[in-house]
């Protein structure tokens, strides 16, 4: 990639690729395209080879995603397997045809079997039963992955995937309803604060185990593999995290003291727990020679101060 490479991040509004553009900006990055759902619906096969036919993008980022928390998964999965089903195999394919010369893959960690060994390795894909909570995304997903393994095997594309971990920060959906963990606690507890309420409540038992990246971070990985590595060096794919997770109820009270929320924190048990832990193996990660940088407690000091400017 050079900085005149014409560059197309799919999904540039949301968590991942609005993350992904600031850092090609600042790497000067000047011919980047983007496109809003409005001009361009990615689940429409013939509006997807249109437009790739007639921006023929060099390197594309599939950052674009039907995403959400574990309630959004569990309630809509024909929605989370369709859609993300549709937009992989649509850029995907679109890529392949228009001679696209490196394309990155964003699958997620919930990829691997439920009950997996921690902390989880590459070689873990497909080896076990998936957690239910996200079954539909899983498998959507991981036909992303082999998609682009496939492709490479077949037509020589240079398709790479990444597996990040769970993510937050800057444009995360902060809806109490279809939100991950993070936003919704960061939201849950300056609410309760600013309104004086006695008590916060958690989903679950608190127990369960997650790893958090800042999406900055995540950003930085990626445009670091597509600046220096192929799919031959990376193999299917890479996990992307930072070798360390907490308990939810553990994350409570660090966004609960970076709040500065003085009450209490009940736990509804009639939500889902999930996974018991997804902990990503870094192995390879750190042998291709990048680590994160931001640690979880500036990171949620970070987004905490983007959530509060947005609600001005
Ligand atoms: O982030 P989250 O929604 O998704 O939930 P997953 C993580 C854990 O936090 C679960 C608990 O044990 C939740 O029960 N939790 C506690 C809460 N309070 C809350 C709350 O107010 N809101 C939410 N959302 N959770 C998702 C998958 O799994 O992770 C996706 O469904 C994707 O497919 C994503 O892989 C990264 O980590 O369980």
């Amino acid at each position: 990639m050079d900085k005149r490479s014409k560059i197309y991040v799919a999904g540039h509004r949301g968590l991942v690729g609005s993350a992904l553009k600031r850092k090609l900006e600042s790497k000067d990055y000047s011919n980047l395209i983007f496109r809003t759902h409005r001009e361009l619906d990615l689940t429409n096969q013939q509006a997807v080879n249109e437009f790739f036919e007639r921006e023929k993008p060099e390197y594309v980022f599939l950052a674009a995603a039907k995403v959400g928390g574990i309630l959004a998964n569990n309630t809509y999965p024909a929605e989370f397997i369709y859609e993300n089903l549709m937009i992989e195999a649509n850029i995907i394919h679109a890529s392949y045809k228009c001679g696209v010369k490196k394309l990155l893959f964003l699958g997620s960690s919930c990829i691997y079997p439920k009950l997996a060994p921690q902390p989880l390795k590459e070689e873990y894909l497909l080896t076990g039963p998936l957690e239910e909570t996200n079954e539909a995304y899983a498998v959507a997903k991981i036909a992303g992955i082999r998609l682009c393994k496939h492709y490479n095997q077949q037509y020589g594309t240079n398709f790479i995937s990444v597996m990040p971990t769970n993510l937050y920060g800057p444009n995360d959906n902060f809806d109490l309803e279809t939100s991950h963990v993070m936003p919704a606690l960061v939201r849950k507890f300056h609410e309760a604060k600013v309104n004086n309420e006695p008590e916060v409540v958690i989903w679950g038992t608190g127990k369960p185990y997650r790893e958090f990246l800042h999406v900055d971070d995540m950003a930085d990985a990626c445009v670091y593999l597509m600046e220096n590595f192929n799919t031959d060096d990376i193999g299917e794919f890479v996990n992307i995290g930072v070798g360390k997770d907490i308990t939810i109820g553990e994350l409570a009270e660090l966004i609960k003291e970076i709040v500065g929320f003085k009450g209490e924190i009940r736990k509804d048990l009639s939500k889902p727990d999930g996974t018991p832990q997804k902990l990503l193996d870094i192995t390879k990660l750190s042998s291709l020679g990048w680590k994160a940088n931001i640690s979880l407690k500036d990171g949620i000091r970070q987004t905490y101060e983007w959530y509060q400017s947005q609600i001005k």
